[in-house]
């Protein structure tokens, strides 16, 4: 058992998705939440990392840094996934442990394992077969990243540890509908098109890819259990255990945003990989397991983007900045 409270604790990528969230879930724990503020610390510079860790001290360490997006943006910038990624972890981890700090939780992706992975994708899958295409860049990055925790802990006994979650969604999201995930995606146009009294709405590919999704709070509560209780080599799957397509996905974001359209496909886009769930047996023997279902948590979603991203006059709705981390 790893004691957080009365511990500072520095989550890299607060203002991503995954890091708000941890951060908000770490009140509870009675330790102090370090950040990094963007406009003096960029984590891609080892030596403001290394100020930073300097200057602030923190006892450990949860890594949500990420450059991140949804499967287009994986597949146009493969230059931005695979070095910001590469460059963001190896400057945290490496200071990390060069200024003593006593755990890390680094995080990666579920595209990590092979396209064609035996289902549901246990962890032993890892390195057993060709990546999907569209993101192999950032799964190679994510890959070092947990390779990177392995070594210190092999050859230097650090305690670095690695969790995978799966396709996660909630407050503080990306909305940009060219670089985000699907679900943002499928809120947003459910959304304008009700809006605009349209007869449809149009999703990417043929709608049949399977998707697992967790929703981000459940995630930020798994990743503090994981931080707490698990100290070993092999990475940990964060999942809920259950997928949906991605026609049966629009079907519910529908319903929740009151979208009573026809859902149509646009093939020239690409599915991806066919199915990617992730086997939860290991986190679940642990005693994990997840509380929001998937139509609660699109609900709280949507609620949170009618009330954060507000209209603006001109009938246009923003979007966080394309995004940049997790
Ligand atoms: O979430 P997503 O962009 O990425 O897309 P991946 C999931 C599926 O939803 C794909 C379909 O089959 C998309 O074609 N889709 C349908 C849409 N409509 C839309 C839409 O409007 N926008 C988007 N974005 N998708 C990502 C990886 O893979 O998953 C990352 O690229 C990362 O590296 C992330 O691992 C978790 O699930 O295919």
């Amino acid at each position: 058992m790893y004691e957080l409270s009365g511990k500072r604790v520095w989550v890299a990528g607060h203002r991503g998705m995954v890091g708000s969230a941890v951060a908000r879930r770490l009140e509870s724990e009675g330790c102090e939440v370090i950040i990094a503020p963007r406009d003096r610390i960029d984590l891609e510079r080892q030596t403001d990392v290394e100020r930073f860790v300097d200057e602030t001290h923190p006892n450990a360490v949860i890594m949500a840094a990420a450059k991140v997006g949804g499967i287009l943006a994986n597949d146009r910038q493969p230059v931005e996934f695979l070095q910001r990624n590469l460059s963001m972890e190896l400057n945290v981890i490496k200071t990390a442990y060069d200024f003593g700090v006593e755990k890390l939780l680094f995080l990666g992706s579920s595209c990590i394992y092979p396209k064609l992975s035996a289902q549901p994708i246990e962890e032993s899958a890892l390195l057993t077969g060709p990546l999907e295409p569209t993101n192999e860049w950032y799964a190679i990055a994510k890959i070092a990243g947990i390779k990177l925790c392995q070594a210190y802990m092999k050859e230097r006994g650090a305690r670095f540890i690695s969790a995978m979650p799966t396709n996660l969604y909630g407050p503080n999201d990306n909305f940009d509908l060219q670089t985000s995930h699907v679900l943002p995606a499928l809120i947003r146009k459910a959304h304008e098109a009700k809006r605009a009294n349209l007869d449809h709405v149009t999703i990417w590919g043929t709608g049949s890819p399977l998707r697992e999704f967790l929703f981000v709070e459940d995630c930020a509560d798994a990743l503090v259990f994981l931080m707490q209780r698990y100290e070993d080599y092999e990475h940990v799957n964060v999942g809920s255990g259950t997928d949906v397509s991605i026609l049966e996905l629009m079907t519910i974001v529908a319903e929740v945003v009151g979208f009573t359209g026809r859902i149509e496909t646009d093939p020239s886009k690409p599915d991806g990989t066919p199915r990617k769930l992730m086997s939860n047996a290991k986190l679940a023997g642990m005693g994990w397991t997840p509380k929001t279902s998937l139509r609660d948590g699109i609900s709280r979603t949507y609620d949170w983007y009618l009330t954060t991203l507000q209209p603006r006059p001109n009938g246009s709705v923003s979007t966080r900045p394309t995004a940049s981390s997790r």
